[in-house]
């Protein structure tokens, strides 16, 4: 338990709507980090994995600048604490064009990343419940 809610990591190299699914079957979502108070939770998954998790941040409103339209998953607001790596988010080229709209947490410096969805890259996922 971290901040009345329950956090894990699965390890699987799977796109964005596999991850959620995975969290769904797990009775969770992917996980949010929506204060900065949920910060810890998610940097304790981070020890425990080797490289990125998906998140439950997505862009549903790609027509806006590349760090707007940004929702999590479990409704809260997306915009009471921002943790973008540098240069992110920046839709693959800086352009908002719909290129990157899931989101992932860089396990190197354990700040936000916008991503394309289909991505393998992250190598598991961070679900909450
Ligand atoms: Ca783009
Ligand atoms: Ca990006």
């Amino acid at each position: 338990m971290c901040g009345g809610r329950c956090f894990a990591a699965c390890e699987d190299s799977v796109g964005y709507s596999n991850a959620l699914a995975r969290c769904n079957q797990w009775g969770g979502t992917l996980a949010s980090i929506s204060s900065a108070a949920d910060q810890p939770c998610v940097d304790q998954l981070l020890a425990t994995v080797p490289a990125d998790l998906w998140i439950g941040y997505v862009q549903t409103t790609p027509a806006l600048a590349v760090d707007l339209g940004w929702s999590w998953l479990d409704g809260t607001p997306s915009t009471a604490y921002t943790n973008w790596s540098v240069s992110q988010p920046d839709d693959a080229d800086g352009v908002e064009d719909g290129d990157e709209q899931c989101g992932e947490i860089f396990v190197v410096d354990h700040k936000r990343n916008d991503l394309i969805c289909a991505s393998a890259n992250p190598v598991g996922m961070a679900c909450s419940k």
